[in-house]
């Protein structure tokens, strides 16, 4: 059973209940990859909120949609949209980063309910979404993959390797979204390693690509259902113009805020922001 929202209302909303839940759960961790995380929720709310397939009971189904989150140091972001989809208890949220938890700081399917692919070396979801979309081919199972790159990530050679292939293979239920947040590490991805017009550079590698609001959670549920329509050979790629931080005081706008530890304060201000939004 899926949760269902298709109004931009409604997809906002909870996108703004990720946003809380994933500060929350970093809060009680002591700290997170807060920057990464927060340019994230709009589009976890649209794949989990409205686009996918799923079943938060049998997590391992091999004809649903499978998520890989090649930004694994992100998977606050990705635990909070599985809790409040129903694949363990959103309370469970609270153990990020425990000894002896279900959620590591970095996604890791043999640990968490709902994860579908083990990441955290960049680059690496790339080549292993290309081959779980081969593979369902192969197997003829239903289902798309959703794979999401950083932007920094973009400056792993294996991402392009994996683009090859997807192209080769005629992936086209291969989704790649690029989170355009326009900051890696420790700089803007420009001034590390400019990588010019990423969907032109996604297009000259076979895929079909553009950019759009990464938001705007209405447009990226349309751009998304429009590219699932599309059985065409061609695999998609949905580039997302984000902000680094998205939607909370302490980190939107803000350098230095890839990885920051949060404090009683911080997470005051986040009370204050999200009370009434996430009600
Ligand atoms: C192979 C590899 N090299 C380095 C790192 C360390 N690292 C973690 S996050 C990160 C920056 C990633 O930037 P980006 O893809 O833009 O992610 P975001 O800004 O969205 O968090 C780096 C270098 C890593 N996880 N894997």
């Amino acid at each position: 059973m899926n949760i269902q929202y298709e109004t931009a209302e409604a997809l906002q909303k909870f996108a703004d209940r990720i946003r809380y839940c994933a500060i929350k759960s970093m809060y009680a961790a002591g700290g997170g990859h807060a920057g990464g995380v927060l340019s994230l929720c709009e589009l976890m709310a649209v794949l989990y909120g409205s686009v996918m397939n799923y079943d938060p009971a049998n997590p391992r189904d091999v004809h649903a949609d499978k998520v890989v989150l090649s930004k694994g140091h992100c998977g606050p972001v990705l635990y909070a949209a599985l809790a409040l989809s129903g694949f363990f208890p959103v309370s469970e949220l609270d153990t990020l980063n425990k000894n002896g938890g279900r959620l590591p700081s970095h996604c890791d399917m043999n640990k968490t309910p709902g994860v579908d692919m083990t990441t955290g070396s960049l680059g690496q979801g790339a080549s292993t979404a290309a081959g779980m979309a081969l593979g369902k081919k192969l197997q003829r199972r239903k289902g798309n993959v959703f794979l999401v790159l950083g932007d920094g990530e973009l400056n792993e050679g294996q991402v392009w390797e994996m683009a090859m292939f997807a192209n080769q293979h005629k992936l086209d239920n291969l989704i790649t979204y690029i989170d355009w947040n326009h900051q890696q590490l420790d700089g803007y991805a420009d001034a590390i390693c400019h990588m010019g017009d990423i969907a032109a550079k996604f297009a000259a590698f076979g895929f079909e690509a553009s950019a759009i609001d990464g938001h705007d959670p209405a447009l990226i549920r349309e751009k998304t259902l429009r590219v699932l329509s599309e059985k065409n050979g061609v695999p998609k790629c949905i580039v997302l113009d984000t902000v680094k931080g998205k939607g909370w005081s302490v980190t939107e706008g803000r350098t230095g805020i890839h990885h920051i530890a949060i404090d009683a304060e911080m997470m005051a201000a986040a009370e204050a922001e999200f009370t009434g939004k996430v009600n």
